[in-house]
Protein backbone atom coordinates (compact mmCIF):
# COMPACT_ATOMS: atom_id res chain seq x y z
CA UNK A 1 0.00 0.00 0.00
CA UNK A 2 1.31 3.49 -0.71
CA UNK A 3 1.48 6.30 2.15
CA UNK A 4 -0.76 8.71 0.30
CA UNK A 5 -2.98 10.63 2.19
CA UNK A 6 -1.22 9.57 4.77
CA UNK A 7 -0.11 12.45 7.20
CA UNK A 8 1.47 11.96 10.68
CA UNK A 9 -0.74 13.05 13.67
CA UNK A 10 0.48 15.87 16.15
CA UNK A 11 -0.83 17.05 19.17
CA UNK A 12 -2.11 20.49 16.91
CA UNK A 13 -3.92 18.49 14.62
CA UNK A 14 -5.34 15.53 16.65
CA UNK A 15 -8.95 17.33 17.44
CA UNK A 16 -9.05 18.50 13.70
CA UNK A 17 -8.59 15.57 12.23
CA UNK A 18 -10.12 12.98 14.57
CA UNK A 19 -13.08 15.26 15.41
CA UNK A 20 -15.90 13.96 13.16
CA UNK A 21 -15.02 10.28 13.97
CA UNK A 22 -18.62 9.13 16.27
CA UNK A 23 -16.40 7.21 18.51
CA UNK A 24 -14.46 9.72 19.48
CA UNK A 25 -16.85 12.23 20.05
CA UNK A 26 -18.88 9.62 22.54
CA UNK A 27 -15.44 8.61 24.77
CA UNK A 28 -14.54 12.32 24.51
CA UNK A 29 -17.08 14.98 24.15
CA UNK A 30 -18.44 16.42 20.80
CA UNK A 31 -16.71 19.27 20.97
CA UNK A 32 -13.07 18.70 19.79
CA UNK A 33 -12.13 22.22 20.95
CA UNK A 34 -11.84 20.59 24.60
CA UNK A 35 -9.59 17.82 23.71
CA UNK A 36 -6.67 18.14 24.59
CA UNK A 37 -3.57 15.42 24.00
CA UNK A 38 0.26 14.98 24.53
CA UNK A 39 2.63 12.30 22.78
CA UNK A 40 3.94 9.75 25.46
CA UNK A 41 5.40 7.24 22.81
CA UNK A 42 8.50 5.57 24.58
CA UNK A 43 8.39 2.68 22.17
CA UNK A 44 10.81 1.88 19.41
CA UNK A 45 8.42 2.68 16.30
CA UNK A 46 5.61 4.59 16.81
CA UNK A 47 3.81 7.78 17.52
CA UNK A 48 1.00 7.50 20.90
CA UNK A 49 -1.12 10.08 22.39
CA UNK A 50 -3.65 9.87 25.07
CA UNK A 51 -6.20 12.70 24.25
CA UNK A 52 -8.60 13.77 26.77
CA UNK A 53 -11.66 14.99 27.13
CA UNK A 54 -14.21 16.31 29.40
CA UNK A 55 -15.76 12.33 28.74
CA UNK A 56 -12.77 10.97 29.10
CA UNK A 57 -9.51 9.77 27.50
CA UNK A 58 -8.25 7.31 24.42
CA UNK A 59 -4.63 6.19 22.97
CA UNK A 60 -4.12 7.21 19.69
CA UNK A 61 -1.31 4.95 18.57
CA UNK A 62 -0.10 5.59 14.97
CA UNK A 63 2.81 4.14 12.54
CA UNK A 64 5.37 6.17 11.43
CA UNK A 65 6.74 5.24 7.99
CA UNK A 66 10.22 4.66 9.47
CA UNK A 67 11.55 3.27 12.83
CA UNK A 68 11.09 5.95 15.09
CA UNK A 69 14.40 4.36 17.46
CA UNK A 70 16.46 4.88 14.31
CA UNK A 71 15.07 7.64 12.02
CA UNK A 72 13.69 7.69 8.27
CA UNK A 73 16.75 6.27 7.44
CA UNK A 74 15.30 2.97 8.54
CA UNK A 75 11.85 3.21 6.99
CA UNK A 76 8.87 0.65 7.60
CA UNK A 77 5.49 -0.18 6.46
CA UNK A 78 2.58 1.46 7.89
CA UNK A 79 0.97 -1.92 7.95
CA UNK A 80 1.77 -2.68 11.38
CA UNK A 81 -1.04 -1.37 12.11
CA UNK A 82 -3.38 -3.48 9.92
CA UNK A 83 -1.82 -6.36 11.49
CA UNK A 84 -1.57 -4.70 14.91
CA UNK A 85 -5.57 -4.30 14.37
CA UNK A 86 -6.33 -7.80 13.12
CA UNK A 87 -3.82 -8.91 15.96
CA UNK A 88 -5.79 -7.28 19.02
CA UNK A 89 -9.68 -8.17 17.33
CA UNK A 90 -8.23 -11.72 17.42
CA UNK A 91 -6.50 -11.46 21.30
CA UNK A 92 -9.64 -9.62 22.25
CA UNK A 93 -12.02 -12.69 21.15
CA UNK A 94 -9.47 -15.52 22.21
CA UNK A 95 -8.92 -13.90 25.93
CA UNK A 96 -11.83 -11.26 26.24
CA UNK A 97 -10.76 -8.45 28.46
CA UNK A 98 -7.19 -9.04 28.51
CA UNK A 99 -6.24 -6.58 25.28
CA UNK A 100 -7.01 -2.66 25.17
CA UNK A 101 -10.69 -2.34 23.70
CA UNK A 102 -10.57 -1.24 20.07
CA UNK A 103 -12.37 2.14 19.20
CA UNK A 104 -12.06 2.78 15.80
CA UNK A 105 -8.89 2.03 13.19
CA UNK A 106 -8.37 4.07 9.95
CA UNK A 107 -6.15 1.94 7.74
CA UNK A 108 -5.09 4.48 5.06
CA UNK A 109 -3.48 6.75 8.52
CA UNK A 110 -2.61 4.02 10.05
CA UNK A 111 -3.80 4.70 13.62
CA UNK A 112 -5.83 2.64 15.57
CA UNK A 113 -7.68 4.46 18.69
CA UNK A 114 -8.29 2.41 21.70
CA UNK A 115 -8.59 2.42 25.33
CA UNK A 116 -6.45 4.30 27.91
CA UNK A 117 -5.37 1.96 30.43
CA UNK A 118 -4.96 3.82 33.63
CA UNK A 119 -3.52 3.98 36.38
CA UNK A 120 -1.68 1.36 34.77
CA UNK A 121 2.28 1.34 33.79
CA UNK A 122 4.21 -0.93 31.46
CA UNK A 123 5.50 -3.75 33.57
CA UNK A 124 8.95 -3.53 32.97
CA UNK A 125 8.43 -0.06 34.82
CA UNK A 126 6.97 -1.95 37.32
CA UNK A 127 9.58 -4.77 37.95
CA UNK A 128 12.16 -1.88 37.46
CA UNK A 129 10.62 -0.07 40.37
CA UNK A 130 10.23 -3.40 42.91
CA UNK A 131 6.42 -3.16 42.33
CA UNK A 132 4.26 -6.67 42.51
CA UNK A 133 1.19 -6.98 40.65
CA UNK A 134 -1.10 -9.92 41.78
CA UNK A 135 -2.65 -11.81 39.11
CA UNK A 136 -0.10 -11.35 36.94
CA UNK A 137 1.23 -14.93 36.26
CA UNK A 138 -2.44 -15.99 36.19
CA UNK A 139 -3.22 -13.22 33.61
CA UNK A 140 -0.23 -14.02 31.43
CA UNK A 141 -0.80 -17.49 31.67
CA UNK A 142 -4.14 -17.85 30.34
CA UNK A 143 -3.48 -15.18 28.02
CA UNK A 144 -1.11 -17.27 26.57
CA UNK A 145 -2.25 -20.41 26.57
CA UNK A 146 -6.01 -19.23 25.42
CA UNK A 147 -4.66 -17.06 22.33
CA UNK A 148 -1.96 -20.12 21.24
CA UNK A 149 -4.27 -22.24 21.28
CA UNK A 150 -7.38 -20.46 19.83
CA UNK A 151 -5.28 -19.21 17.10
CA UNK A 152 -3.59 -22.71 16.07
CA UNK A 153 -4.87 -26.01 14.11
CA UNK A 154 -6.05 -27.62 17.33
CA UNK A 155 -9.01 -25.12 17.50
CA UNK A 156 -9.60 -23.45 14.64
CA UNK A 157 -12.05 -24.12 11.46
CA UNK A 158 -8.75 -25.38 8.85
CA UNK A 159 -9.99 -22.25 6.37
CA UNK A 160 -10.49 -19.75 8.92
CA UNK A 161 -6.75 -20.69 9.97
CA UNK A 162 -5.32 -20.40 6.68
CA UNK A 163 -6.69 -17.43 5.76
CA UNK A 164 -5.08 -15.77 8.89
CA UNK A 165 -1.75 -17.75 8.15
CA UNK A 166 -1.89 -15.72 5.01
CA UNK A 167 -2.78 -12.41 6.09
CA UNK A 168 -0.23 -12.22 8.81
CA UNK A 169 2.04 -13.92 6.36
CA UNK A 170 2.05 -10.50 4.90
CA UNK A 171 3.83 -9.08 7.80
CA UNK A 172 7.14 -9.30 6.52
CA UNK A 173 8.88 -6.17 7.32
CA UNK A 174 8.24 -7.07 11.18
CA UNK A 175 9.14 -10.50 10.78
CA UNK A 176 12.31 -9.05 8.98
CA UNK A 177 13.25 -6.96 12.00
CA UNK A 178 12.85 -10.87 14.58
CA UNK A 179 15.05 -13.07 12.26
CA UNK A 180 17.61 -9.82 11.96
CA UNK A 181 17.67 -8.23 15.49
CA UNK A 182 16.74 -11.40 16.92
CA UNK A 183 17.91 -14.49 15.77
CA UNK A 184 21.13 -13.33 13.80
CA UNK A 185 22.80 -9.86 14.64
CA UNK A 186 23.79 -10.40 17.71
CA UNK A 187 25.90 -13.24 16.78
CA UNK A 188 27.92 -11.15 15.13
CA UNK A 189 29.40 -7.81 14.58
CA UNK A 190 26.12 -6.15 12.90
CA UNK A 191 26.22 -2.50 12.23
CA UNK A 192 23.65 -1.47 14.52
CA UNK A 193 24.41 -4.00 17.70
CA UNK A 194 26.26 -2.09 20.63
CA UNK A 195 27.25 -3.15 24.33
CA UNK A 196 27.18 -1.03 26.85
CA UNK A 197 30.81 -1.18 28.33
CA UNK A 198 34.02 -2.39 27.17
CA UNK A 199 34.04 -5.09 30.04
CA UNK A 200 31.89 -7.24 28.14
CA UNK A 201 33.55 -6.91 24.80
CA UNK A 202 36.02 -10.70 25.91
CA UNK A 203 32.70 -12.55 26.88
CA UNK A 204 31.38 -10.45 23.45
CA UNK A 205 33.78 -12.45 21.25
CA UNK A 206 33.55 -16.00 22.76
CA UNK A 207 29.54 -16.15 22.22
CA UNK A 208 30.14 -14.85 18.55
CA UNK A 209 32.62 -17.35 18.40
CA UNK A 210 30.67 -20.39 20.12
CA UNK A 211 29.71 -22.47 17.04
CA UNK A 212 27.28 -24.78 18.62
CA UNK A 213 25.41 -22.22 20.15
CA UNK A 214 24.73 -20.55 16.39
CA UNK A 215 23.82 -23.58 15.48
CA UNK A 216 21.14 -23.77 18.21
CA UNK A 217 20.07 -20.32 17.43
CA UNK A 218 19.82 -21.00 13.76
CA UNK A 219 17.44 -24.01 14.51
CA UNK A 220 15.19 -21.65 16.24
CA UNK A 221 15.23 -19.35 13.82
CA UNK A 222 14.35 -22.02 10.91
CA UNK A 223 11.54 -22.79 13.61
CA UNK A 224 10.38 -18.97 14.02
CA UNK A 225 10.06 -18.84 9.76
CA UNK A 226 9.02 -22.14 9.09
CA UNK A 227 6.74 -23.46 11.94
CA UNK A 228 3.34 -21.24 11.24
CA UNK A 229 1.77 -23.32 13.97
CA UNK A 230 -0.18 -20.15 15.71
CA UNK A 231 -0.94 -16.35 15.87
CA UNK A 232 1.34 -15.35 18.20
CA UNK A 233 1.59 -11.49 19.61
CA UNK A 234 5.44 -11.98 18.62
CA UNK A 235 6.84 -9.11 20.38
CA UNK A 236 5.77 -10.25 24.24
CA UNK A 237 8.61 -8.57 26.56
CA UNK A 238 7.56 -7.00 29.40
CA UNK A 239 7.21 -3.47 27.90
CA UNK A 240 4.38 -4.98 25.97
CA UNK A 241 2.47 -5.67 29.41
CA UNK A 242 0.57 -3.08 31.27
CA UNK A 243 -0.42 -3.44 35.42
CA UNK A 244 -1.62 -1.62 38.32
CA UNK A 245 -1.03 -3.52 41.54
CA UNK A 246 -4.35 -6.25 40.50
CA UNK A 247 -4.42 -5.89 36.98
CA UNK A 248 -2.85 -6.93 33.72
CA UNK A 249 -3.26 -5.84 29.92
CA UNK A 250 -1.04 -7.20 27.32
CA UNK A 251 -0.72 -4.51 24.65
CA UNK A 252 1.23 -3.24 21.26
CA UNK A 253 0.90 -6.98 18.79
CA UNK A 254 2.12 -5.40 15.35
CA UNK A 255 4.85 -8.42 15.31
CA UNK A 256 1.74 -10.69 15.01
CA UNK A 257 2.72 -13.61 12.81
CA UNK A 258 2.50 -17.03 13.01
CA UNK A 259 4.64 -19.18 14.62
CA UNK A 260 5.96 -21.50 16.61
CA UNK A 261 4.19 -21.03 20.28
CA UNK A 262 7.70 -21.44 22.55
CA UNK A 263 8.45 -17.47 20.79
CA UNK A 264 5.82 -15.85 22.35
CA UNK A 265 6.41 -18.17 25.74
CA UNK A 266 10.08 -17.77 25.35
CA UNK A 267 10.34 -13.88 24.89
CA UNK A 268 7.93 -13.47 27.87
CA UNK A 269 9.91 -15.69 30.55
CA UNK A 270 13.00 -14.62 29.57
CA UNK A 271 11.92 -10.92 30.05
CA UNK A 272 11.21 -11.88 33.53
CA UNK A 273 14.66 -13.07 33.83
CA UNK A 274 16.15 -10.30 32.83
CA UNK A 275 13.91 -8.23 35.21
CA UNK A 276 15.31 -10.41 38.08
CA UNK A 277 19.04 -10.59 36.71
CA UNK A 278 18.68 -6.57 36.96
CA UNK A 279 17.26 -6.51 40.24
CA UNK A 280 20.79 -5.98 42.50
CA UNK A 281 21.26 -2.80 40.12
CA UNK A 282 17.85 -1.12 41.28
CA UNK A 283 18.51 -2.19 45.23
CA UNK A 284 18.48 0.62 48.10
CA UNK A 285 20.91 -1.25 50.29
CA UNK A 286 22.19 -4.50 49.90
CA UNK A 287 20.02 -7.62 49.40
CA UNK A 288 16.87 -4.80 49.51
CA UNK A 289 15.87 -6.75 46.36
CA UNK A 290 16.47 -10.22 47.17
CA UNK A 291 12.66 -10.75 48.00
CA UNK A 292 11.07 -8.83 45.12
CA UNK A 293 14.00 -11.61 43.12
CA UNK A 294 11.69 -14.42 44.61
CA UNK A 295 8.40 -12.66 43.54
CA UNK A 296 9.52 -12.54 39.86
CA UNK A 297 10.74 -15.95 40.13
CA UNK A 298 7.24 -17.01 41.30
CA UNK A 299 5.38 -15.22 39.13
CA UNK A 300 7.06 -16.42 36.05
CA UNK A 301 7.02 -20.23 37.74
CA UNK A 302 2.78 -19.31 38.00
CA UNK A 303 2.60 -18.20 34.33
CA UNK A 304 3.71 -21.26 33.48
CA UNK A 305 1.64 -23.03 35.66
CA UNK A 306 -1.78 -21.69 34.61
CA UNK A 307 -0.40 -21.66 30.85
CA UNK A 308 -0.08 -25.75 31.51
CA UNK A 309 -3.81 -26.02 33.15
CA UNK A 310 -5.55 -23.53 30.69
CA UNK A 311 -3.66 -25.76 28.09
CA UNK A 312 -4.93 -28.99 28.96
CA UNK A 313 -8.32 -27.26 29.69
CA UNK A 314 -8.57 -26.09 26.15
CA UNK A 315 -7.22 -29.56 24.83
CA UNK A 316 -10.09 -31.45 26.37
CA UNK A 317 -12.67 -29.04 26.06
CA UNK A 318 -11.87 -27.06 22.58
CA UNK A 319 -9.83 -30.01 20.19
CA UNK A 320 -12.42 -29.11 17.48
CA UNK A 321 -9.48 -27.88 14.76
CA UNK A 322 -7.68 -30.61 12.30
CA UNK A 323 -5.05 -31.57 14.96
CA UNK A 324 -5.00 -34.50 17.45
CA UNK A 325 -9.06 -35.05 16.39
CA UNK A 326 -10.74 -36.67 19.09
CA UNK A 327 -12.29 -38.97 15.99
CA UNK A 328 -8.98 -40.62 16.59
CA UNK A 329 -8.29 -40.57 19.69
CA UNK A 330 -10.80 -40.03 22.70
CA UNK A 331 -13.63 -41.51 20.74
CA UNK A 332 -12.01 -44.77 20.53
CA UNK A 333 -11.43 -44.88 24.04
CA UNK A 334 -8.02 -43.58 23.49
CA UNK A 335 -7.80 -41.11 26.34
CA UNK A 336 -4.05 -42.22 27.64
CA UNK A 337 -2.74 -41.29 23.92
CA UNK A 338 -4.40 -38.35 24.04
CA UNK A 339 -3.03 -37.10 27.16
CA UNK A 340 0.32 -38.16 25.88
CA UNK A 341 0.25 -36.19 22.88
CA UNK A 342 -0.38 -33.46 24.70
CA UNK A 343 2.50 -33.82 26.75
CA UNK A 344 4.62 -34.53 23.88
CA UNK A 345 2.97 -30.49 22.40
CA UNK A 346 4.19 -29.01 26.04
CA UNK A 347 7.22 -30.04 25.91
CA UNK A 348 8.04 -28.98 22.71
CA UNK A 349 6.92 -25.86 23.89
CA UNK A 350 9.22 -25.99 26.96
CA UNK A 351 12.28 -26.74 25.08
CA UNK A 352 11.34 -24.02 22.66
CA UNK A 353 10.98 -21.65 24.97
CA UNK A 354 14.25 -22.00 26.70
CA UNK A 355 16.34 -21.87 24.03
CA UNK A 356 14.18 -18.38 22.95
CA UNK A 357 14.90 -17.32 25.97
CA UNK A 358 18.52 -17.14 25.94
CA UNK A 359 18.55 -15.75 22.34
CA UNK A 360 16.54 -12.89 23.77
CA UNK A 361 18.58 -12.25 26.33
CA UNK A 362 21.49 -12.12 24.01
CA UNK A 363 19.98 -9.59 21.70
CA UNK A 364 18.95 -7.46 24.40
CA UNK A 365 21.74 -6.62 25.56
CA UNK A 366 24.35 -7.50 22.29
CA UNK A 367 21.79 -5.88 19.65
CA UNK A 368 19.68 -2.71 19.14
CA UNK A 369 17.20 -2.77 21.07
CA UNK A 370 18.11 -3.15 24.68
CA UNK A 371 16.39 -3.39 28.24
CA UNK A 372 15.41 -0.20 30.59
CA UNK A 373 15.94 -3.30 33.06
CA UNK A 374 19.79 -3.04 32.61
CA UNK A 375 20.07 0.14 30.63
CA UNK A 376 18.95 2.42 33.99
CA UNK A 377 21.88 0.81 36.08
CA UNK A 378 23.77 3.75 35.92
CA UNK A 379 27.07 2.47 37.84
CA UNK A 380 28.75 0.57 34.78
CA UNK A 381 30.61 -1.64 36.21
CA UNK A 382 27.19 -2.92 38.19
CA UNK A 383 25.85 -3.21 35.09
CA UNK A 384 28.24 -4.58 32.99
CA UNK A 385 28.78 -7.52 35.59
CA UNK A 386 24.73 -8.03 35.73
CA UNK A 387 24.68 -7.93 31.92
CA UNK A 388 27.64 -10.60 31.76
CA UNK A 389 25.75 -12.97 33.61
CA UNK A 390 22.70 -12.74 31.90
CA UNK A 391 24.76 -13.30 28.85
CA UNK A 392 26.32 -16.72 30.28
CA UNK A 393 23.06 -18.02 31.55
CA UNK A 394 21.60 -17.08 28.11
CA UNK A 395 23.92 -19.36 26.55
CA UNK A 396 23.72 -22.41 28.86
CA UNK A 397 20.22 -22.09 28.29
CA UNK A 398 20.52 -22.32 24.84
CA UNK A 399 22.83 -24.88 25.06
CA UNK A 400 22.14 -27.30 28.13
CA UNK A 401 19.01 -25.75 29.11
CA UNK A 402 16.73 -28.89 28.13
CA UNK A 403 19.08 -31.22 29.66
CA UNK A 404 18.90 -28.62 33.31
CA UNK A 405 15.57 -27.43 33.30
CA UNK A 406 12.38 -29.27 34.04
CA UNK A 407 10.33 -26.47 35.32
CA UNK A 408 10.73 -22.99 36.18
CA UNK A 409 12.49 -23.10 39.49
CA UNK A 410 15.06 -25.29 37.71
CA UNK A 411 15.69 -22.18 35.31
CA UNK A 412 16.09 -19.88 38.33
CA UNK A 413 18.35 -22.08 40.31
CA UNK A 414 20.55 -21.75 36.88
CA UNK A 415 20.27 -18.48 36.63
CA UNK A 416 21.45 -18.76 40.34
CA UNK A 417 24.64 -20.32 39.74
CA UNK A 418 25.77 -17.80 37.45
CA UNK A 419 25.21 -15.30 39.97
CA UNK A 420 27.46 -17.24 42.98
CA UNK A 421 30.19 -17.60 40.53
CA UNK A 422 30.20 -13.73 40.42
CA UNK A 423 29.97 -13.56 44.10
C1 LIG B 1 13.60 -1.66 15.46
S1 LIG B 1 12.45 -2.33 16.51
C2 LIG B 1 13.36 -2.98 17.83
C3 LIG B 1 12.56 -3.83 18.73
O1 LIG B 1 11.49 -3.09 19.27
C4 LIG B 1 10.32 -3.89 19.29
O2 LIG B 1 9.67 -3.79 20.52
C5 LIG B 1 10.77 -5.29 18.97
O3 LIG B 1 11.12 -6.00 20.13
C6 LIG B 1 11.92 -5.03 18.09
O4 LIG B 1 12.79 -6.14 17.98
MG1 LIG C 1 6.03 -2.57 20.82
Amino acid sequence: MSNHGYSPLTTETIAERLGNVDILQEKLGSDGSQWTSREVGDGNLNLVFIVDGPNGSVIVKQALPYVRLVGDSWPLPLSRSFFEYHALTRQAARDPGRVPEVYHFDEEQALIVMEYLSPHIILRQSLIEGKKTEGLGTALGNFCARTLFRGSDLHMETSRKKADVALFADNVALCDITENLVFTDPYFEAEMNRHTSPWLDDLVAELRADTEMKLIVQEMKTAFCNRAETMLHGDLHTGSIMVTDSDTKVIDPEFALYGPMGFDMGMLTSNMLMAWFAQPGHEASPGSRTSFQDWIANATSEIWQVFTDEFTRLWETERTGILYPSAVLEDQGHTAASRKALEQWLNTVWQDSLKICGIEIHRRILGLAHNADFETITDEERRATLEAQALRFGRELILNGNDRCATVADIFDVAGSFVLEDA
